[in-house]
């Protein structure tokens, strides 16, 4: 039996007061639509259809190296979590999974925390696991690295974390595990470019063996950060080659923020999928670097284009192409949720404006080096008002048609507020 946080009436109550203007501007949208042979029922059962995961971790407020600001009501363990995402997917009907951070989120009875997301309506996404923090009575330090660290009984801690994460994982019922590392140097001359390579790709490689037949390995690059000069797997051709050495069940994941300022991100999508190795994504935006700023806000327009190489990967599938969605923000000024439920919006209506997109037209015009009308194609569907579409999507699944004013008049965070014990200061995490 699930049991929702949020008061279904009170859903359907608000709901009630905007159905008569969905209704109007869907149904103008669908008219304006066909005009251009686009069936809009039919793009609704795509939307209706997608979903991206939100990271446990995402529940709380992030926050940066110098500062962390709690806000009341935060969740404060894994189980509270649950709860906040289930606000979010029962809101938005896009948010179905939840992706565990491990230590973080380790409880002694996985079957047990798995049936309990089952009852709040939500799944298990790929498992993370963290080699970049020491945790209290650790054995050896990550200080100079995990997976390449040249002391061996600290590369071996390592291996056996994510092993665990793996063993973990499959209680919950995930099939992916997402390694980052934050191994790399400050100094030049810090370590051996070649060695430390080498070391990962043996640890990795161990990690690797221990996976399920039906898992996948996912190699999430970051070119800085906590490493300021040179990373481990800084960048996606790092990554690919790691995952072409390691095998078939390692595939790469691309993390919007991991990038130098004004990389073409979409073509890293397309190469990665050309090669049969494009495993996941983490949607978040950034102005500077890896701001972990709330998706689509500061560059929507990069998400778009972003879907618009997923979409032509979908119709031109290789290797099972199924790739893993999630968001990764820090929210470190707002409500958690609110992003969150923002966010899922932002990344649904950018899919949904790829579907858009009159691929034929595109094909045609790039044969024919039309450059204006090919841009034309992306353009004209990016200027289009999905909400419409989204809102039906998510009403016709006990969703909200605007998620915010609902989560507003529940108050949800206010409630948690009064039941919750308070979240310390300190410095941020993610
Ligand atoms: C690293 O910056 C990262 O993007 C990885 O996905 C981590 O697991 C996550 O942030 C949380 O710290
Ligand atoms: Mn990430």
């Amino acid at each position: 039996m699930t049991q929702l946080p949020l008061s279904a009436d009170l859903i359907a109550e608000a709901n009630a007061r905007h159905a008569e203007a969905l209704d109007e501007d869907y149904d103008a949208l669908g008219r304006k639509l066909a005009r251009t042979g686009i069936d809009i029922d039919a793009v609704l059962g795509r939307v209706a259809s997608f979903s991206v995961a939100v990271p446990s971790w995402g529940a709380g407020r992030g926050g940066t190296r110098f500062a962390k600001f709690p806000i009341p009501g935060e969740p404060t363990n894994i189980h509270e979590k649950l709860e906040d995402c289930a606000v979010i997917n029962q809101l938005s009907r896009v948010t179905p999974r939840v992706s565990p951070h491990f230590p973080w989120d380790k409880v002694s009875d996985f079957a047990a925390l798995r049936e309990e997301a089952a009852a709040l309506g939500l799944g298990w996404d790929a498992v993370n696991s963290n080699t970049f923090q020491d945790q209290p009575g650790q054995a050896h330090t990550y200080a100079n690295g995990s997976l390449s660290a040249q002391d061996t009984a600290t590369r071996q801690q390592a291996v056996e974390h994510n092993i665990e994460c793996i063993e973990i994982g499959q209680q919950l019922g995930s099939t992916d595990l997402t390694v980052w590392v934050g191994d790399g140097t400050n100094f030049p001359g810090q370590q051996d470019f070649a060695r430390s390579l080498d070391r990962y790709l043996d640890a990795a490689s161990q990690v690797y063996a221990a996976l399920p037949d039906d898992w996948r390995m996912l190699l999430e690059h970051k070119m800085f950060e906590p490493a300021f000069y040179s990373t481990v797997i800084s960048d996606w051709g790092s990554s690919i080659l790691a995952a072409q050495e390691l095998g078939p069940k390692a595939k790469c994941l691309v993390d919007l923020g991991h990038h130098a300022p004004n990389v073409n991100i979409e073509q890293i999508v397309a190469r990665l999928h050309r090669f049969g190795k494009l495993g996941g994504f983490h949607f978040n935006d950034s102005k500077y670097g890896d701001d972990d700023l709330d998706s689509g806000s500061i560059n929507p327009h990069q998400l778009f284009l972003v879907f618009n190489e997923l979409v032509e990967a979908e119709l031109n599938p290789r290797d099972g192409f199924n790739p893993s969605y999630m968001i990764d923000q820090s929210h470190n000024v707002t409500d958690p949720i609110e992003s969150m439920l923002s966010s899922a919006e932002a990344i649904t209506g950018c899919f949904a404006k790829a579907l858009l997109v009159d691929r034929d037209a595109l094909h045609a015009a790039q044969e024919s080096n039309d450059t204006m009308m090919a841009f034309q194609a992306l353009r004209r569907a990016y200027s289009i008002d999905v909400a419409p579409i989204l809102a039906k999507a998510r009403v016709a699944a006990g969703g909200a048609i605007d998620v915010l004013e609902a989560y507003r008049l529940s108050q949800y965070r206010a409630r948690k507020a009064q039941e919750r014990r308070a979240v310390g200061l300190g410095a941020g995490i993610v």
